[in-house]
Formats: structure tokens, sequence, C-alpha cells
């Protein structure tokens, strides 16, 4: 932090603040409370403090350079912010870590810092970012939104490349700020996924949730147990091919994701929501009555036979793999809308699958649902329709807030919305964005709560394009209400700032809904 100097008594403060410049140091700040001018700036989500600096923005030219340490995580967000500016500025901008060089953006690491907390300073001669590892890539996405759109331009694009002259600190308000991407319903390919991610880590959102398995597709590969994916991977939503994720490509989706210091969290949905997969174990089903693909989209009347030691013997193998391929600390078991077995076989069935998933050394995330079992207090509840999360904190679980009627991005925007579904609501970017999830649900307050999350199921959505639609702008405006101070939180700042996105999303081929709400 640079010291607070008095103006000198003698030589008026503007020409001390000149003089410093041309040195190359930032002018003395104002002593006493932050400077009365706000910081106009686009940045979504709204960093927690945001100043300007004295003296000249900072110019990307010819001669600058990345300075990362040689921590080799480092190395590679500064690797993977010069990839960023280099097609459009087509200055070479190298990544070194010699620190004496001018014109320097410097990536280093705080060894004090915590969670994702990071500063970002920029005065005319340099830019420095630091804070944790992932602190400091969630900085370059700040870095990143300081700079015209055209920034994201994979061609040749005419500057000057401006960075105003700020010092911001910065860190989320939850530490899980997440979407949900439904790949059973519909599949979407890796690099749709890819695509997906993107638009995460621009907007410094943590968790990715697949929602591997359901109704209509197991997509997964299970070395194990081979008929899962072979059988129950070969159709969707519609009566399409369907598909699968081999385990190399999981793998692949998941080295992506911890690049940009997301984690991804693979659901297989159980008891219910079972279908594909007794389609390849119809000895796993309670009935008599083989199992057979469906491709259409009610919900609630399928399940795994919870009398079955079969049953757990399959769930064994599944989350065995499951968890050998994700680095992340969560396993999701699903556990929503069950209507065909008894409240005691539920239970039962929970514990049980809750017991497998800690003994593979990962930790339980359910529906809310499964509040209705003993949970183990590092299991997460996650809230959707509000009617039995409360139970979860019984054990000393926590939520992770979804609430259908403001965080289910699948519902549709408006009743002429030809994407998505309305049960829960019609869901305008505004209503994403005005709630706390501090005080949503009674009897529940902030300490109980990890963070939020945007499921996007995928009933109506055939591919990325159309789940785009869907998340932009309502993602944005959910990753502000998981990253910034409910106090910092204004709509009417927000969609002023969301409305500066747009040429963005256009450079990076991201469709979006232009709602009525947002003055583009
Ligand atoms: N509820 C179902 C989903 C999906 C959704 C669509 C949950 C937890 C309605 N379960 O949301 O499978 O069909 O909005």
């Amino acid at each position: 932090m640079t010291e607070h100097r008095p103006p000198h008594p003698r030589i008026p403060a503007a020409l001390i603040s000149l003089g410093l410049a041309l040195i190359g140091c930032p002018g003395p700040r104002q002593p006493g409370p932050v400077s009365p001018t706000r910081v106009t700036h686009t940045v979504v989500p709204a960093p927690v403090s945001i100043r300007a600096n004295q003296g000249e923005p900072f110019r990307l030219d010819s001669m600058t350079s990345i300075v990362t340490t040689n921590v080799a995580e480092v190395a590679r967000t500064g690797q993977m912010l010069a990839a960023l500016l280099r097609p459009a500025t087509g200055f070479p901008i190298p990544v070194i870590t010699d620190t004496t060089r001018p014109g320097a953006i410097a990536l280093r690491l705080n060894t004090s810092a915590t969670g994702e907390a990071y500063e970002l300073s920029v005065t005319r001669d340099s830019i420095r970012i630091s804070g944790t590892a992932s602190g400091i890539f969630r900085g370059v996405q700040t870095l990143r939104q300081l700079m015209p759109p055209s920034i994201e331009s994979d061609m040749r694009v005419n500057g000057p490349w401006v960075v105003p002259a700020v010092t911001i600190v910065d860190q989320p308000r939850f530490a899980w700020r997440g979407s949900m991407l439904d790949v059973a319903r519909h599949f979407f390919t890796v690099d749709e996924v890819k695509q997906f991610i993107d638009l995460l880590a621009l907007y410094k959102l943590n968790v990715l949730h697949l929602h591997l398995a359901d109704d209509q597709g197991w997509r997964i590969e299970i070395k194990s147990r081979p008929r899962l994916a072979e059988l129950g991977g070969v159709t969707q939503v519609g009566g399409g091919p369907g598909g699968f994720y081999t385990q190399a490509e999981y793998a692949d989706i998941v080295r992506y994701a911890q690049e940009r210091y997301i984690a991804i969290v693979p659901e297989i949905d159980m008891p219910g929501h079972t279908n594909a997969a007794l389609v390849a174990h119809p000895e796993l089903s309670c009935s008599r009555v083989p199992p057979a693909l469906y491709t259409r989209t009610e919900v609630g009347w399928s399940a795994f036979c919870p009398n079955k030691e079969e049953t757990y013997a399959l769930i064994d193998d599944v989350i065995r793999e499951l968890a050998a391929l994700t680095p992340g600390r969560y396993i999701h078991i699903g556990g929503d809308e069950v209507e065909v077995l008894t409240h005691e076989d539920y239970i039962k069935f929970v514990e049980r699958v809750q017991d497998i998933v800690v003994r593979h050394g990962k930790e339980v995330v359910g529906w809310e649902e499964i509040g209705k079992a003993r949970l183990r207090p590092t299991t997460l509840a996650q809230l959707w329709k509000s009617d039995s999360a409360v139970l979860a904190l019984r054990s000393g679980a926590k939520l992770i807030m979804s609430p259908a009627p403001k965080a289910y991005l699948d519902m549709k925007y408006t009743p002429t919305t030809e994407l998505g579904l309305t049960w829960a609501a019609i869901i305008e970017v505004s209503d994403v964005y005005n709630w706390d999830p501090a005080t949503y649900q009674a009897g529940v307050t902030e300490s109980n709560i990890v963070g939020v999350e945007g499921p996007i199921w995928s009933e109506t959505l055939r591919n990325i394009t159309a789940v785009q639609y869907l998340a932009v702008p309502r993602l944005p405006a959910l990753a502000e209400v998981g990253w910034t101070p409910q106090s910092a939180r204004a709509w009417d700042d927000f969609r002023v700032r969301i409305a500066a996105h747009a040429p963005r999303w256009n450079y990076l081929g991201v469709n979006y809904y232009r709602s009525p709400q947002v003055p583009w």
C-alpha cells in the first residue's frame, strides 16, 4: 500500500501530483476518508471498494509485459491474461519473472491474503494484482472488465488500451457462487461446457454443478458399470442422440474448470430421477415392468429400489469412480422429487448413500429434501423449493441458496419467452438481483449459508446458445448477489453497469436476452 502523504504546504497539490506522476509515483492521496468522487465503472460483480488514484491511466503498449512470481499457477494465470490481451492489441505481451521491467502488469501472491481476496492497483506506470492464487485470477477478471470491451476481440482492434488509475480491494461475500448445467435432459458437448465455464470465470463464479444423470440420460462413463453410459446415454428429451462423457473427457472438463478456479460438483441424482440408470440395470428396479428409454419431462415417478443390496453395490461403484475423477470436495447425490418411496425408505437410502460418499473421501451435497434424513454437519443442502431446507439445519448442515423463484435460470423472462419453463415464476433480470440470501428464508441467516447457485435445467434447451440466452444477463446478476456486500448492491446501479457488457458478449459470441429493464 502506498503511504498517505499530506500535500506540501507551499507547492500546490496539483503541481506535486503532476511532478510525482512524471517520476512515476502515484500522487499523494487526499488524507482522510476515501475521495468523495465515486468511481464510475462497469465491473460485475461490483468490487467491495474502488478508489480513484491520482495521475494518468495505464496504457498498454508494445513494451507492456506481464511479470509473475515463479509459482506455477500464478505463471499460468499470467499466460492466460497474455492470451487474452494479445489478439486485440497485437502487442507481444511477454510473460516474465523479472521484476525490474517498467510498464509491467505484475501478478504476485500475498501470503497473508485468504479465500479469494485480491488487491488491484493501477497507476500510469504499472498494474499490480496481489492476493491468493485464486484471488489473482479473480483480479484478472476485474482488470479485463476495466479495459474496453474490444479487448475480448480475437482480431486486431484499434486502441488506445487504457486502464483507469484505480485501487480496488475486493473479496467475495459467499464462498459458494455457482451455476448448474443440466446435461441429462439434453446433452452438451465438452466444448459447450467449456464455453459455459468461460462465462462463469468472467463473473467470478467458482462452482459448476453438473447434473450428470436423470430419467432421460446417464452422461458419465463408469468403467466398472459400462452399461450405464452405453445404454443410459443413448437419448435425451425429444428423442435426440444424447451422449455421455468418457472419463478422459470429464477429466478435461475438470482441468479446464480448475485452471479458472472453478470446482466441478458432479451430481448423480438418486433415488429418484433414475430411469436411465434403470434401463441399463433393470435389476435395481422394484417393479417387475422393465424400465424403457424415456424422452418426455414428467418427474417423480422413477426410483432405485432402496431394499436391494445390489442397488448400493452399484452406487458404490459409481461414487468410487466419480470421486477418483473429481478433485473437488463435494459429490451431489440429488435426492429430489421422490414420489414412489416411503418416507422411511427415502431416509434410509439418503443416510446410506451419504456414508458411501464419505467412505470415498468426499462430502455430500443434496437437494433440500435430504434434510429429512440425519445429515453430517459437513453435508450441504441445496434450497430450491423451501419446504425442507430448514430441517437440514437441525443436523448442522449448511445451505446453498437456489430458491426457484429467484435463482432458477431455466424460468422464462416474460410469459412470451420462447425458451424455459414457468412452474416456479416468471423471472426478469431484476428479480434475480433484488433479494438477500440472508433474509430470504425464515429460519435461515447468513451463518447458515455457504452461498448461491443458479441452476439451468435443460428440458427446453438443446444447445449452449439456448442456455446462454437464459443465463445472460441473469447469471451475472446472481454472481453479484453472491460476491458483493448487500449494502453495496443496488439494482439501479447494476442495470447501468451490465448494459456496458453487451459489446463484450458480442465479441465473445455469447448469446443474451436484451431485457427491457436494462438501458443497453
Ligand atoms: N424440478 C426438478 C428438476 C427440473 C426442474 C425444472 C429440482 C431439484 C424442476 N428438480 O429442481 O429435475 O425438472 O425447472
